[in-house]
């Protein structure tokens, strides 16, 4: 007889969640290195990182075609990266850099990358809701077979365009899922201290929008939901996903979240993500050194992500006002 195998979780997709973990660590550790970048006053404006939400990210964009289309708001670098945007371009966009997803004018908020169908995050809470809906009416239009992804957090729930959004996109059977990041707080406030009724899902629900809920912790939970539900939307069935998962660090890099018992935050990080679908896959049979080799990996790319985008050159200064704008140039008086 052979020494006893490990336990095998014998449902468990190794190969997909081995990619997976790589890919949420991947973000992990690009968010780390832009939150180092901050501190060392490289990055231009706020960066509001999503450690603790990527497997909301990896577990949705990972059911995707590159011709899909995803928005984001100004927690955006997960559903970026998730979508398959370069992290040297993107961190030399969060740096003001030439080279970067909007040659350095977007920076973290409104990184855009068309290329991988990131039509863009969003600094201004649920304006992307419409532009979303506005592109999943352009892909109904053309006959297309794309589908979009809107993500928003709970607190973008109580502005006006969630429900212009949303009802657009019943009354027109639009192509289009949903995404609410319900990570419990909207900047420093609690959102049950400021969300009337039973939430966003009831809310979605009242326009007869079919919705689904998941632990936004469980890549796996998300994962299956994320796959059916992307089916139905794409099929011209909008739907809403209500995935509620944890902010592990402040609102913004800066902020110190002092607003937040420690023992909640704590708690908070025993269930972290990362951790279940490492811990879920060691289960399943693989190795302690290769899944450390996959984090190591990670970091060493970001590290050096973050190096290279620092040694990157400024934008041109002629470039300042290349694709701003489309009325003129205000040195020749045009506005
Ligand atoms: C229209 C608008 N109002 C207020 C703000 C300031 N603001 C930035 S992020 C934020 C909280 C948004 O909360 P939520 O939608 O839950 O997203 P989260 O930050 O939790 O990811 C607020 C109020 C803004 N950017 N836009």
């Amino acid at each position: 007889m052979s020494a006893a195998q490990p336990p095998r979780a014998p449902n468990l997709n190794v190969e997909r969640y081995r990619g997976f973990y790589q890919e949420m660590l991947r973000i992990r550790e690009f968010e780390l290195a832009a939150i180092r970048a901050a501190e060392a006053n490289l990055v231009l404006g706020a960066i509001h990182p999503s450690i603790g939400q990527e497997a909301v990210a990896v577990g949705v964009c990972g059911n995707l075609e590159r011709a899909d289309i995803i928005l984001s708001t100004h927690r955006g670098h997960g559903h970026t990266m998730a979508k398959g945007a370069d992290p040297l371009t993107m961190m030399r966009e969060l740096m003001g850099r030439a080279g970067g997803t909007s040659q350095g004018k977007g920076g973290s908020m409104h990184i855009a990358d068309f290329g991988v169908g990131m039509l863009g995050a969003n600094g201004v809470v649920a304006a992307n809701i419409n532009i979303a809906v506005g592109a999943a009416h352009a892909i109904k239009l053309r006959g297309g077979d794309e589908v979009v992804i809107c993500f928003f957090g709970d607190g973008a729930t109580n502005r006006g365009p969630f429900l212009e959004g949303l009802n657009w996109a019943g009354v027109f059977n639009l192509p289009i899922l949903f995404v609410c990041e319900d990570n419990g707080f909207a900047a420093t406030t609690r959102t049950s201290a400021m969300t009337a009724g039973a939430g966003p899902a009831a809310r979605a629900a009242a326009i007869g929008i079919e919705t689904a809920e998941v632990d936004g912790n469980d890549l796996v939970a998300v994962d299956e939901v994320a796959r059916d539900l992307i089916a139905e939307a794409r099929r011209g069935k909008p739907r809403f996903l209500l995935a509620r998962t944890y902010r592990l660090t402040g609102h913004t890099s800066f902020d110190p979240a002092a607003y937040r018992p420690s023992d909640e935050v704590d708690a908070r990080w025993r269930g972290e993500p990362i951790a279940a679908i490492r811990s879920a896959l060691r289960d399943a049979g693989e190795e302690e050194a290769d899944l450390d080799a996959i984090a190591e990996a990670a970091k060493a790319e970001m590290i050096a992500a973050f190096e290279a985008a620092k040694a990157t050159d400024w934008p041109e200064k002629a470039l300042a006002y290349a694709d701003v704008q489309d009325i003129g140039d205000p040195r020749e008086g045009a506005f």
